[in-house]
């Protein structure tokens, strides 16, 4: 029995565990499985972690709260949805880690944005463990005194789990500066006193300047190292983008102070494919549309007529050397990848968390692609979040130029670390060097503490 049949067994048998005492959880499976595939070969070679169980562990949330969030509609009608936070790990610091609103949120889907936040975080290099947490409430289509309504109920319970030391939530998808506004507003009532307990704020009240648009041009950041690692830069590259929204939006605009070409945007309804490039004026319009207005993604190709519009579509069989996808888990799956693939793409991002299936990865990974996942590209919101942290806790402000330096080395330090622990093939294996970087932190903690 060669060493990888070894490790398949061993993998599949933690998995069959771990599905058993997590049953209907499939998003959870899909991260923990990519995960411990790096994680158990190493630890063979490391006993001390497997003696103490750490694997076992790590793979169990601290706790999680749940509780009904009851609110009322304009009209005055009585609405009630599911709130959630996951307090995965906090070994390494308080618990961090995002809120998401959206219809598809459940327990599964949190679990699996708590579990990879727990190694994102680490490899930031800042005391942060990891969390997530949310609603199923859609804020689409509501009014904003609707919104403020949920915002205000959701933070009334939510406020007694958290705090500036113990759990300090922040944005994801549906959560952008109005919510983030409202729930900092409603905490503050609540405690009567103004403290960091919520990164994302805004600029008046406490927000970190670069914070917006920290994941999307980290995650550009990182991209950038790993070409240039490899012999390549952005200049001139063919980008295609998924998503329009806060991470898309700053991805985009970096890109394009970088030299590259981006050739589409997208959302629910659908992508637009702009064949001469999103310019810095039509992202101002973008960002207008979706930031300002809550508009749809067709609007840009009435504007901009020599753009088309794909209903119902992602943009993967656009022609292009570079790929980010930023809009939403597996939306990027293996048909996508072979598309990708035949059309010659370079390099992958992952702006989202998990947007890549396990088959599209594998497929990228067999065609020598160069894949970044999500828990260190991504890793640039939650790292100027914990600068925001800092700042608030030392009553001061950094400028945007000593927050964007810090993230770029932040960044830079992430890529080294990938570099260090995924070496050893033809190209850097991103996947397990992020892994094994994130873990080793987390799980060095876990046995100085003992059997806690
Ligand atoms: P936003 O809510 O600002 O934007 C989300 C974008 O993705 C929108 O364009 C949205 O389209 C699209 N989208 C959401 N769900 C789906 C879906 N099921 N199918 C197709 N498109 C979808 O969220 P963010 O930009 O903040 O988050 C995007 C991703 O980045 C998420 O995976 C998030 O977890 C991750 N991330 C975010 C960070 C942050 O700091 N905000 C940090 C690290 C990772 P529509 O408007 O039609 O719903
Ligand atoms: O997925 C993520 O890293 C985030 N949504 C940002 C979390 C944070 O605490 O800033």
């Amino acid at each position: 029995m060669d060493n990888t049949q070894e490790y398949t067994e061993e993998i599949s048998a933690f998995m069959a565990g771990l599905r058993k005492r997590n049953p209907h959880e499939p998003e959870f499976h899909q991260a923990v499985e990519e995960i411990v595939s790096s994680l158990i070969p190493y630890i063979k070679d490391h006993p001390k972690y497997s003696a103490a169980q750490i694997l076992e562990r790590m793979t169990e949330p601290d706790r999680i709260v749940i509780f009904r969030v009851t609110w009322q509609t304009d009209d005055g009608q009585i609405r009630a949805n599911r709130g959630w936070r996951v307090q995965f790990n906090n070994s390494i610091g308080p618990y961090k880690g995002g809120l998401r609103f959206h219809p598809t949120v459940n327990q599964s889907v949190l679990k699996f944005l708590g579990f990879e936040q727990i190694f994102k975080n680490s490899l930031t290099g800042l005391p942060m463990g990891g969390a997530k947490g949310g609603s199923n409430f859609n804020p689409k289509g509501k009014s904003d005194a609707e919104v403020m309504r949920f915002c205000q109920s959701f933070m009334t319970e939510l406020s007694r789990h958290i705090g500036e030391d113990t759990d300090i939530p922040a944005g994801d998808i549906g959560v952008g500066a109005r919510e983030i506004s409202y729930m900092f507003g409603q905490y503050k009532r609540m405690q009567n006193r103004f403290v960091g307990t919520i990164t994302g704020k805004g600029l008046e009240f406490g927000g970190s300047l670069g914070r917006k648009e920290a994941t999307g041009y980290g995650c550009v950041y990182f991209l950038d190292n790993m070409l240039r690692h490899h012999g390549h830069d952005l200049a001139g590259k063919k980008v295609v983008v998924s998503g329009s929204g806060n991470v898309a939006i700053y991805a985009i605009q970096k890109c394009l102070a970088l030299g590259a070409q981006v050739l589409t945007a997208s959302d629910s309804s659908g992508y637009i494919y702009d064949p001469n490039g999103i310019d810095y004026d039509k992202l101002e319009y973008l960002k207008q549309l979706k930031e300002v207005q809550r508009g749809r993604i067709h609007e840009y190709a009435e504007k901009y007529p020599e753009a088309r519009f794909f209903e119902g579509e992602r943009p993967w069989s656009v022609a292009a050397d570079i790929a980010l996808p930023c809009a939403t888990q597996n939306e990027l799956d293996v048909e996508a990848a072979r598309q990708l693939v035949n059309n010659g793409v370079i390099a992958v991002a992952e702006g989202a968390n998990m947007p890549t299936t396990p088959e599209a990865y594998h497929l990228f990974a067999e065609n020598d692609v160069l894949f970044a996942p999500g828990k260190a590209a991504n890793a640039g919101g939650v790292a100027v979040s914990g600068l925001e942290q800092s700042q608030n806790s030392l009553r001061i402000s950094w400028s945007k130029g000593e927050v964007d330096s810090k993230l770029q080395s932040i960044m830079h330090n992430i890529h080294q670390q990938c570099v260090e622990y995924g070496s050893g093939g033809a190209i850097v294996d991103y996947s397990k060097g992020a892994n094994i970087a994130g873990f080793v932190k987390v799980a060095d903690a876990m046995l100085a503490y003992g059997a806690v």
